[in-house]
């Protein structure tokens, strides 16, 4: 049931995949100093030049990219290839500054169709399956990826992009989709609904897949998801820089699995620059090796993970990064102490009396920093019991000093007071930057 799409390129040796990795930096390498005025120059501020990197360990003598180069030299400016190769632009929109413009030859976007063939396989997909695209179609890469990626196995998919909740529902029970692709924040909206529309997905529908991702998610999440709808939830990774969706977990749900033969992956810390060992949470750090439109070197996204080299019980030889806590810029920091809300989220869905949706707002108070979390409760959490609520609250917010050493306001909302995203879910308000 769980196969894999390209066997042997799965479960190549170490030695075998470290090979073909340094065959393809040298080229790649080679390829931007050749066709990049942007990559020359860097290269030359930085010493290096394409001779210099003779093993994969050399990589380190490259200089880093940033989404601010992607910015500086908008739309095209780091593209290796002429137009007439490119076949399709992504653009992403950002939430400062200029969008990122991403061009793809006909080439990238069949590599990037089979790096997420091979992840849609590894989690039981294929061709008897029917493939829920919901998420956004259009500049977003996450429609067309998955659409993509789900066609490129033979699965059947319906191109629903996001919202129109309740007609996914209608075409889930009617056209029998058995996996849905969209971020995790609308998935729980999606069961809200059902839950309305008085449609049970566990006994109503033949779901049995999610592929939840663009946004940070808990394994907490994972369980209410698992739990609620009766189907598996698996992480899916990848930003438009780099392609868009691309890696999923595996069946084992024990990481996410990097294709090594399409991108040098390292994690690195982000102070110093200097890649950290196996286990250890740093900078996530891509280079593409088979990408040419728009290859990247040592590009550095911000998010923050692990990664393990250890082959996965399923067999797979590529590494593994492990769930990602948010980018570097989604941190907040309050009273000098960084908080991600992913492990908001973590000590907020350990208690079931409250649902997946939440709040973080930073306030300053005269010199101070003021985190308050809103809470929603859920239906039978919720209770007109005032000494309940304090109960509550005093937990909760013992529970956040637990973890990440603040004292934060908690305000308890009712059941569907907060609001619901079709797409990436914004969940903190800083007002102290206005
Ligand atoms: O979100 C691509 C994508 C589409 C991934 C569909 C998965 C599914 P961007 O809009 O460029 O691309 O945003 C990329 O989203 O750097 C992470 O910070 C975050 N992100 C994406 N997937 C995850 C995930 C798409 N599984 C940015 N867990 C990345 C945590 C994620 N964060």
């Amino acid at each position: 049931m769980f196969g894999y799409w390209d066997p042997q390129l799965e479960r190549m040796s170490a030695e075998d995949l470290h090979a073909l990795q340094e065959d393809r930096l040298k080229a790649m390498v080679r390829f931007v100093y050749d066709h990049s005025s942007f990559y020359r120059k860097r290269f030359a501020e930085a010493g290096v030049e394409p001779g210099d990197i003779k093993t994969l360990e050399d990589v380190t003598k490259l200089p880093f990219t940033r989404k601010v180069d992607l910015r500086d030299n908008y739309p095209t400016g780091l593209f290796c290839l002429p137009k007439n190769l490119v076949v399709r632009y992504h653009v992403s929109s950002g939430t400062t500054g200029k969008p990122t413009v991403v061009g793809y030859t006909k080439g990238d976007i069949e590599a990037w169709s089979d790096s997420l063939a091979r992840a849609l396989t590894s989690i039981g997909l294929g061709s008897n399956d029917v493939i829920q695209v919901g998420y956004g179609y259009g500049l977003f890469t996450g429609g067309l990826g998955l659409h993509y990626g789900a066609e490129r196995i033979g699965a059947t998919v319906i191109p629903m992009s996001t919202g129109n909740t309740e007609r996914q529902l209608e075409l889930m029970q009617d056209l029998g989709s058995t996996a849905i692709a969209c971020t995790p924040s609308y998935f729980l909206h999606i069961m809200e609904v059902a839950e309305k529309m008085g449609i049970n997905i566990g006994k109503d529908t033949q779901l049995k897949v999610g592929i939840f991702g663009a946004e940070p998610w808990s394994d907490e999440t994972r369980g209410r998801i698992e739990a609620g709808a009766g189907i598996k939830a698996y992480d899916i990774y990848g930003t438009s820089e780099i392609s868009g969706p691309l890696f999923t977990e595996c069946h084992c749900q024990n990481g996410i699995h990097v294709w090594s033969d399409l991108f040098l992956t390292e994690i690195i810390d982000p102070k110093t620059g200097e890649q950290v060992e196996d286990g250890e949470r740093g900078e996530l750090v891509f280079t593409t090796l088979n990408k040419w439109a728009m290859p990247l070197i040592r590009y550095r996204i911000g998010d923050i993970t692990s990664m393990t080299h250890e082959v996965c019980e399923c067999g797979r030889s590529h590494p593994r990064i492990m769930r990602l806590q948010g980018r570097t810029d989604d941190m907040i920091i309050v009273r000098g102490i960084n908080v991600f809300p992913s492990q908001v989220e973590s000590v907020l869905l350990r208690m079931p009396a409250v649902g997946p949706h939440y709040q973080i707002l930073v306030d300053r108070d005269g010199p101070l920093d003021v985190m308050t979390v809103r809470v929603e409760l859920t239906e039978s959490g919720f209770s007109d019991k005032i000494g309940d609520l304090m109960a509550l609250s005093k937990r909760i917010s013992k529970e956040l000093k637990g973890v990440l050493n603040i004292v934060a306001k908690i305000e308890l909302v009712e059941p569907g007071t907060i609001p619901r995203y079709e797409g990436k879910a914004k969940r903190v308000i800083d007002t102290r930057k206005v």
